[in-house]
C-alpha cells in the first residue's frame, strides 16, 4: 500500500495518459504511410470517473511536456519503447508525480517494469484500472495490479473519441474480440491472454462502428476470425452502415466462403493475414503449422474473388530460412498478386517461447529493447545466415516489393481495389524512399549498398535454384 499521495490531492484531479513512442519506433514507422493510432489510452480513459480531467498525449504527435501539472501519469508502451518510457517515468517521479505503467511489455516483464513505476498493471486492466483509481483517490493503492482472470468484454465502454488526435487516414478504430486460440512461438498474444478468446456483444460493436463519422474503420483485433460464427453475425449487423473496414485474421478466414461473402457485403476492403513464411518447415518450427503453404495461392485467390485485397504479414529469420528465402518470398508475393505486405525481422519478444528457446541456445545478441523493433535491427543469431544478411534481405524485400516492376506484376495479377491499392503502393514506395534517405543521412552513408546487395542476393538465389534443379532432375 502507498499512502503518500492522499494529502496532496486537489479537488479536481488531472490524469495524464501517454501513448508512448520512442526515437526507435519513430524511425521504424516513418516508412509507414498509414501511421495507425492506438486505442489503449482513449479506451482506458473511458473507465475514468468524470471528476478527473484527462489529458492524452500521443508521442507520435507531440512531445511530452515534462513540467506539466498533473496528479497522476499513466503510460502504455511496447517493448521497443521500454527504456524511453523508464526515462520519462523517472522525470515525472523526480517531480513527485506518481507513474502507472501497463501494456504488453509490462505484462511480459513485470519485475523490470516495477523498478521504474509507482504502480504497474500486469495483464488486462478492465477490472484493475477502475479499482486502482478508487484506491488512489483514498490514498491507499497497491504497487501492482494483476489480472488474475481474463476479463469478459460484455459491458466495456467505447473509447473516448475526443482523445484521438493523430491524423492516420482512418475514420475510426475499435476492437470486437480479444485473444487468439493459437500458440505461435513468436507471438506475445498467446502468453498475454492465455489463448482465451472473448468477444464484445455484437450490438455494442455495431453501435461503436456506426458512431464513427468517417468511412474507413479498422478492427484492431488479434484475429477477427477466431470465432467465425460471431464474426459473420457481426458482419451482418454492420453491413447497413455502408462503411469500409479492414482487420487482421488467420488463414482459416480465407477458406470460409460464407465468412468472405459477409465480410465483403459488410464493406471489408482488405484482410491482413499472417502468412509469415512461404517455408512450411519454418511454419512447423514455430508452431504455426496450421498455415499450409501449399494452400496460400488458393486462399489468396479466394479472398480476391470476393473483391477483398490481401495484406500479407511476412517474417524473415526463422531457423529454417536460408538466404534464398528473400527472393523466393518476393517471387511468391508477385505471382500471387498480393496487394500489400508488411515485412518483419523475426524478433523474440521477451516472455515468448521463442525468446526462451533462443536464450537457452545463447542466441540472444542484445537486451537493448530499443532494438526489438522488428524492422531495423536483428537481435538474435539466425541459424542459417548472419544477422547482417537477415537485415539486408529484409531491406531488399521492402525495396523490391515497392519497386515499379513488382507493383506492376502484383497489381496486374490481381487488380482488386486498384483504385486505392495503386495510390497506396505508390505512397509507400515514396515513403520508403525518403525513410531510406533519412536513415542513410542518419548513418552518414551513401545509398549504394542495397543495389549491390540485391545483385548478391539474386546470385545466391540463382545458385540455389540451379542446385534445386539439379537435385530434382
Ligand atoms: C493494433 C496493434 C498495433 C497497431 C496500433 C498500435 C496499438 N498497439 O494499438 C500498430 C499496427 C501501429 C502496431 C504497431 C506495433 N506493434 Co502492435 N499490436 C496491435 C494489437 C493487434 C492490438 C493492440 C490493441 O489495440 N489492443 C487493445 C487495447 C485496448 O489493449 P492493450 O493495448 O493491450 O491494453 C490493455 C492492457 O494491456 C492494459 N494496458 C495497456 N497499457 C496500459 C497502461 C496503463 C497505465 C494501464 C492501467 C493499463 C494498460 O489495459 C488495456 C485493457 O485491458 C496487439 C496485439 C494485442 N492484443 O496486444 C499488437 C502488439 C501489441 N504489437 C506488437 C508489436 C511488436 C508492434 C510493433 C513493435 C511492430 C513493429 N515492428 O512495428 C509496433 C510498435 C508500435 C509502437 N508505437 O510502439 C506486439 C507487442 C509485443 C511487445 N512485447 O511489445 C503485440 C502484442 C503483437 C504480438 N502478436 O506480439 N500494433
Amino acid at each position: 500500500m502507498d499512502t503518500r499521495w492522499s494529502n496532496h490531492m486537489p479537488a479536481q484531479r488531472t490524469l495524464l495518459l501517454i501513448t508512448a513512442s520512442s526515437p526507435a519506433i519513430r524511425r521504424v514507422r516513418r516508412s509507414r504511410v498509414l501511421n495507425f493510432q492506438q486505442i489503449t489510452m482513449p479506451y482506458l480513459a473511458a473507465f475514468v470517473p468524470p471528476k478527473w480531467k484527462v489529458i492524452h498525449i500521443d508521442e507520435e504527435v507531440s512531445p511530452i511536456d515534462i513540467t506539466i501539472a498533473v496528479d497522476l501519469v499513466g503510460i502504455t508502451f511496447h517493448t521497443p519503447s521500454a527504456f524511453h518510457v523508464y526515462d520519462l517515468a523517472a522525470q515525472f517521479r523526480k517531480r513527485g508525480i506518481p507513474v502507472a505503467l501497463g501494456g504488453p511489455h509490462v505484462t511480459l516483464m513485470p519485475e523490470e517494469a516495477q523498478a521504474h513505476a509507482d504502480v504497474i498493471f500486469v495483464g488486462e486492466a478492465e477490472l484493475q484500472w477502475p479499482q486502482f483509481l478508487r484506491d488512489f483517490e483514498i490514498g491507499r493503492h497497491m504497487h501492482r495490479y494483476c489480472s488474475t482472470a481474463v476479463p469478459a468484454l460484455n459491458a466495456v465502454p467505447m473509447a473516448r473519441k475526443e482523445l484521438y488526435h493523430r491524423r492516420d487516414f482512418t475514420g475510426g478504430r475499435l476492437f470486437a474480440t480479444r485473444g487468439c486460440p493459437h500458440a505461435c512461438d513468436f507471438c506475445a498474444v498467446a502468453v498475454m491472454y492465455q489463448r482465451k478468446v472473448r468477444a464484445r456483444p455484437v450490438a455494442a460493436v455495431a453501435a461503436e462502428y456506426a458512431s464513427f463519422p468517417g468511412k474507413v474503420v479498422i478492427f484492431w483485433d488479434d484475429n477477427l476470425a477466431s470465432d467465425r460464427e460471431y464474426a459473420k453475425a457481426l458482419f451482418r449487423s454492420i453491413a447497413p452502415y455502408r462503411k469500409w473496414w479492414s482487420s487482421q485474421v488467420s488463414i482459416q478466414a480465407g477458406k470460409d466462403a460464407e465468412f468472405l461473402e459477409w465480410a465483403a457485403k459488410s464493406g471489408c476492403k482488405q484482410l491482413f493475414i499472417g502468412l509469415e513464411s512461404i517455408s512450411q518447415q519454418s511454419m512447423n518450427g514455430v508452431r504455426k503449422g496450421f498455415n499450409r503453404v501449399e494452400e496460400y495461392v488458393r486462399v489468396i485467390e479466394h479472398i480476391h474473388e470476393h473483391g477483398i485485397a490481401v495484406q500479407a504479414g511476412i517474417v524473415f529469420g526463422f531457423d529454417q530460412d536460408t538466404e534464398s528465402i528473400f527472393i523466393e518470398t518476393l517471387d511468391f508475393l508477385e505471382s500471387a498478386g498480393v496487394q500489400n505486405a508488411t515485412f518483419n525481422i523475426l524478433t523474440p519478444y521477451p516472455g515468448t517461447p521463442l525468446y526462451q528457446r533462443l536464450e537457452r541456445g545463447r542466441r540472444i545478441l542484445t537486451r537493448d529493447w530499443s532494438k526489438y523493433n522488428g524492422r531495423e535491427d536483428v537481435v538474435f543469431q539466425p541459424r542459417h545466415m548472419s544477422p547482417e544478411t537477415l537485415l539486408e534481405g529484409y531491406r531488399y524485400a521492402n525495396q523490391r516489393f515497392y519497386s515499379g516492376t513488382s507493383l506492376y506484376r502484383r497489381l496486374i495479377r490481381s487488380p482488386v481495389g486498384l483504385w486505392w491499392t495503386l495510390p497506396l503502393n505508390l505512397a509507400y514506395a515514396l515513403a520508403l524512399r525518403s525513410a531510406r534517405q533519412d536513415a542513410a543521412a542518419d548513418r552518414g552513408e551513401l545509398l549504394v549498398r542495397c543495389a549491390s546487395r540485391r545483385s548478391s542476393l539474386e546470385s545466391v538465389s540463382a545458385i540455389n535454384a540451379s542446385k534445386t534443379r539439379s537435385t530434382r532432375g
